[in-house]
């Protein structure tokens, strides 16, 4: 069977990728809609060997649409999405805006698949720096449970958009050339203050919450208790901005439910897990990097060693593509779990 699909934010860095993705493989497409903005609107785009248009998202670009890939940010999804489900399109939302709702599954295949079964139309996408988490995380949990997740995150700029990389791109060039920096981009574009990217380290992803945490951070922890189906379990976390451009790594700690685990236990439901490659070697210095992630499907993860006071505590270095599965692999294996189960509906 093949399917009509429309991804909607077409023209950004998540839309493209999931453009590539479709192609690569080989998905049951019967026809392919563009959707973007009216600025980007009319541009043409190459879906396997024919030209597309971009056409602007309107409530009625999701007639007839089966599948609806959404990620043109948060406020154009909670518009549009509900109308896309109206029209019967099922829609795979990459956006914070519908995640934490009790209606919406919040998905990541290899963790969670059968929450997809209650869907009512949307299925919200994870955070990037959540997915590649409990991604590394699950099989540890089935296993040996775990009580207590403390992790902090080096995210690459790319998570902030495309506009993040530029920043990134021309404040390293003025450090050489001119030795003076502008930041206007980041932390976070609408907010107050801006601090160099470049040659730095921002302990701000995301607006502040009332409590302290950022926004990331909040979404770490709400997230993971969600798709872990775990509301007990203690989440803390620290999300941390880099200079780089491609891939998110975070150091994590877990606290088990269980003592007298060893390394080479975690080792080994590691290396069974689906979508998880362990690179751990200190011998001969093999650990994940952001360079090595990129570009790559799995969830990487080195560096497993135990907390030399606690007999159940547990350290990780958990690295994967923050656009691939991330976002734009994760949504397109959402769609495709759906299609294998018979639960697009
Ligand atoms: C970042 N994690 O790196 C964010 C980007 O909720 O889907 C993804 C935001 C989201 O800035």
């Amino acid at each position: 069977e093949l399917y009509n699909v429309a991804i909607l934010g077409a023209t950004g860095a998540v839309g493209q990728k999931i453009m590539r993705l479709l192609e690569e493989k080989e998905f049951p497409v019967k026809q392919l809609k563009l959707l973007s903005s009216k600025r980007s609107a009319g541009k043409q785009m190459i879906f396997n060997g024919e030209n597309v248009t971009v056409e602007e998202a309107t409530p009625d670009s999701f007639k007839d649409i089966d599948i609806a890939l959404f990620s043109a940010g948060g406020s154009i999804s909670k518009k549009l999405a509900p109308e896309a489900v109206k029209h019967g399109a099922v829609v795979i939302d990459n956006t914070s805006a519908f995640r934490m709702d009790e209606n919406v599954p919040l998905v990541v295949p290899e963790v969670n698949k059968e929450d997809l079964k209650e869907h009512q139309g949307i299925i919200a996408n994870p955070n990037c720096s959540t997915i590649q988490m409990v991604a590394a995380l699950k099989p540890i949990q089935k296993a040996y449970g775990i009580e207590r997740i403390i992790v902090s995150t080096y995210q690459a700029v790319s998570g902030a958009g495309a506009q993040a990389n530029k920043e990134l791109e021309k404040q390293s060039k003025d450090f050489f050339e001119k030795g003076t920096m502008e930041a206007e981009i980041l932390p976070v574009k609408g907010d107050k203050k801006h601090y160099p990217i470049a040659f730095n380290a921002l302990p701000q992803i995301d607006v502040f919450q009332e409590n302290g945490y950022t926004f990331e951070e909040i979404k770490m922890i709400n997230e993971t208790k969600k798709i872990l189906h775990q509301t007990d379990l203690s989440v803390a976390a620290t999300c941390v901005r880099l200079p780089f451009f491609t891939s998110h790594a975070e150091s994590v700690y877990i606290e088990l439910a269980k003592d007298g685990v060893h390394v080479a236990d975690l080792w080994n439901e590691l290396r069974n897990a689906e979508g998880v490659l362990l690179e751990d070697d200190p011998a001969t210095q093999t650990y994940p990097t952001p360079l090595s992630a990129a570009e790559r499907e799995e969830v990487f993860v080195g560096r497993v060693r135990k907390d030399l006071d606690n007999d159940r505590g547990f350290h990780l270095w958990v690295v994967s593509d923050n656009l691939m599965k991330g976002a734009a692999l994760n949504t397109v294996q959402i769609a495709e779990t759906l299609i294998k189960n018979n639960w697009l509906k």
